[in-house]
């Protein structure tokens, strides 16, 4: 199987570093190969750069895209946007030649060539298509007896056509690896929604962004569950100081908390709240940890 870089993209390492050391603690303990790129600029975010101006964007995707051409290995991204970005900046340079060829002109400027040789991966996809979810509950040494609202966020997913990942209205892969790790998926009205962060919505319009999330919240509350999983820093942020920004603004309180995924499988795979950097949320969650404590506790 090819090698891994990891792609940690901007709000990760700045904003929830919690989330990064769960990717790497999950990732060596299930024996995936991967190693860091040296030099990696934002993906850019693709509701905005791409949205914007597309030679920019395919400009710096692809000098991030080179990065890893370099070692030969694929982008393994933890964040939707990094994903859609890079992901589709690789389809369109493989498959447009005359665009390709421009590219390659800006990039020579800098001593580098795209090549496309290598493909962009999501860690979710990958860990169902690549580690599978036999493998993942084989590696569960505490089982979550918790109850999910799953979060996939809008570019994990579409466009559904390139991405492959079947009919993103009745989608259940993430389901599925959340429930490898013994805790139970909640359905909820409007899942596939967006988070309303994403395409500079958050930044640019903050009162219709923080109407899309609490609509979210609304229906994930009305739904009875422990906690949200995302598979996105964007759509982690929204969630969880999207709940903050909810209260100061209208006094609505909600009070759920959110889990990427790999620090829920990191919870599953035996390692402690704090070493995952779950109490690095916005949003208290000091109820939740204590119950993730019991949890774990009850399985030694
Ligand atoms: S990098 Fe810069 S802003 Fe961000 S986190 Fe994900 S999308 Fe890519
Ligand atoms: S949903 Fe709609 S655009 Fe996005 S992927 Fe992450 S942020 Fe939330
Ligand atoms: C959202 C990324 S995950 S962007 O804001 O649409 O670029």
């Amino acid at each position: 199987m090819t090698g891994l870089s990891l792609f940690l993209g901007c709000l990760v390492p700045n904003r929830y570093p919690g989330i990064e050391l769960a990717t790497r603690l999950c990732l060596a303990k299930l024996d995936v190969d991967f190693v860091d790129i040296e030099g990696a600029s934002c993906c850019p975010a693709p509701g905005v750069f791409r949205s914007f101006d597309e030679a920019t964007w395919l400009a710096l995707a692809s000098r991030n895209i080179v990065l890893s051409e370099k070692m030969q290995r694929d982008i393994l991204t933890i964040c939707n946007g990094c994903f859609g970005s890079l992901a589709d900046a690789n389809h369109k340079l493989k498959t447009e030649t005359e665009l390709k060829a421009e590219i390659n002109s800006h990039l020579s400027k800098i001593g580098k060539e795209f090549r496309g040789n290598i493909d962009v991966r999501h860690i979710m996809e990958y860990l169902f298509r690549e580690v599978g979810v036999e493998q993942i509950k084989a590696a569960v040494e505490k089982p979550l007896n918790i109850k999910v609202a799953v979060h996939y966020g809008c570019h994990l997913l579409k466009p559904s056509r390139d991405r492959g990942l079947g009919n993103f209205e009745k989608v259940r892969f993430f389901d599925e690896l959340v429930e490898a790790v013994g805790a139970k998926s909640i359905d909820y009205t409007d899942k596939t929604e967006c988070c309303g962060a994403g395409g500079g919505m958050r930044s640019a319009l903050k009162e219709e962004s923080l109407k899309m999330a609490e609509h979210k919240l609304s229906k994930i509350e009305e739904a009875g569950v422990d906690c949200i999983v995302n598979a996105c820093p964007f759509c982690h942020m929204q969630l969880d100081a999207g709940q903050r920004d909810i209260r100061e603004n209208t006094g609505t309180e909600y009070n759920i908390p959110v889990l990427h995924y790999t620090q829920l499988l990191g919870l599953s795979l035996g390692f402690k709240p704090e070493m995952l950097g779950i109490s690095m949320n916005t949003t208290n969650n000091t109820e939740f940890i204590e119950k993730l404590e019991k949890c774990q506790q009850a399985q030694d």
